[in-house]
């Protein structure tokens, strides 16, 4: 072959090469065990001494030729890719950060702490216990009998072949707390309960109560009542109307029902009172002589007063939000309005 349509060919060839794989692609060609220029070796056998002589010296200066335009091509797309490399990792520090959103805290979670800061400033203390509990706190110490419904393996979470619960109000760690602290005392106890029961817009198997407890000596009713009308004046941050009815726990005695009067139509009928114009709101009563015993008190020296209030209610009473499962959905359009 012509050494010198040779030389110009790889020259072409070595020239239009766009990256390192195709380079090699051409040493290959030109310069490997079978290339072209070792083919131009392999034939020198067959020239005379003389014509080997010349031709072997032409193609060894063509090889080197092929070899430096190679090596200098292949430097210069290492560079190439280098620099390439550099300007995709460049990180400009002027472009302004990402913004991360901040978070905020759970309707439920600013209800709780609101009601919390009413009672704190009233005297009372914030108190906390377990979410699993055994039957006798959440039960047989609080005066609730061995046949009550709310015991009803469709009532309740039972655990571990049925001697742990998951508690369905916070009452036990108002007992735990009265067997490690005498009276006189002033507790508040908010948390999560649970109960075995289908969901509908005002119930759901998980919900929050803060319960009161209130312990001293001549406590009576007057003081229940005096209590909620005040921390309900405070929350609802207007002028409440309150009524107590009869009603009936098995922890206290006497209980009542305590009604609001509706603080969206202001008792003339709605459909959030159920055109009764009265909200049950926070019931309660004398805790019950059985309960003190059941916690080592003595019912002759100390009484005390006791409620239940739902925090999701008050929160949705607060925030005019119609159905409990809202809370728990973990939907985004409903948590980012608060
Ligand atoms: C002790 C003694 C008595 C706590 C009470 C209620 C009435 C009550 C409901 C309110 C809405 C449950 O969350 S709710 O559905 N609570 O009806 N709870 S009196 O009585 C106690 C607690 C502890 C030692």
């Amino acid at each position: 072959m012509d050494l010198e349509k040779l030389k110009n060919e790889a020259e072409k060839e070595v020239k239009k090469a766009k990256n390192l794989k195709k380079l090699d692609e051409i040493f290959k060609k030109y310069l490997g065990k079978k290339g072209e220029i070792a083919r131009v070796f392999t034939s020198l056998k067959k020239l005379s001494k003389k014509e080997r002589k010349e031709v072997g010296r032409e193609a060894n200066l063509v090889k080197i030729g092929i070899e430096r335009l190679i090596k200098e091509k292949s430097k210069k797309l290492k560079e190439e890719t280098r620099k390439l490399k550099l300007r995709k990792e460049r990180i400009d520090v002027t472009r302004p950060g990402k913004k991360i959103e901040a978070g905020h805290l759970h309707p439920l979670t600013l209800v709780q702490r609101e009601v919390e800061e009413i009672f704190e400033s009233m005297g009372f203390s914030v108190i906390q216990g377990p979410e699993v509990e055994t039957e006798w706190y959440n039960f047989d110490a609080l005066n609730i009998p061995k046949d009550h419904p709310a015991r009803d393996i469709w009532d309740t979470f039972w655990l571990k072949n049925q001697k742990l619960l998951l508690r369905t109000h916070t009452s036990p760690v108002q007992i735990r707390y009265l067997e490690k602290n005498h009276p006189p005392l002033r507790i508040v106890v908010p948390g999560r309960c649970f109960r075995h029961e289908a969901t509908d817009t005002s119930h759901d198997v998980q919900f929050y109560q803060l319960e009161g407890l209130m312990m001293d000596k001549n406590i009576s009713v007057a003081n229940f009542k005096a209590v909620i009308e005040e921390f309900l004046k405070r929350f609802f941050k207007t002028n409440i109307k309150i009524r107590l009815r009869p009603g009936f726990f098995p922890f206290t005695e006497p209980s009542f029902e305590t009604d609001l009067q509706c603080t969206i139509c202001k008792g003339k009928g709605c459909s959030v009172c159920k055109n009764t114009g009265w909200l049950e709101i926070i019931p309660g009563g004398m805790v019950h002589p059985n309960v003190l015993k059941a916690a080592g008190i003595n019912p002759k020296n100390w009484q005390g007063f006791a409620f239940g209030a739902g925090i999701d209610r008050l929160a949705m009473l607060r925030y005019k939000i119609e159905d409990i499962r809202l809370f728990y959905s973990g939907d985004l359009r409903f948590l980012k309005q608060f």
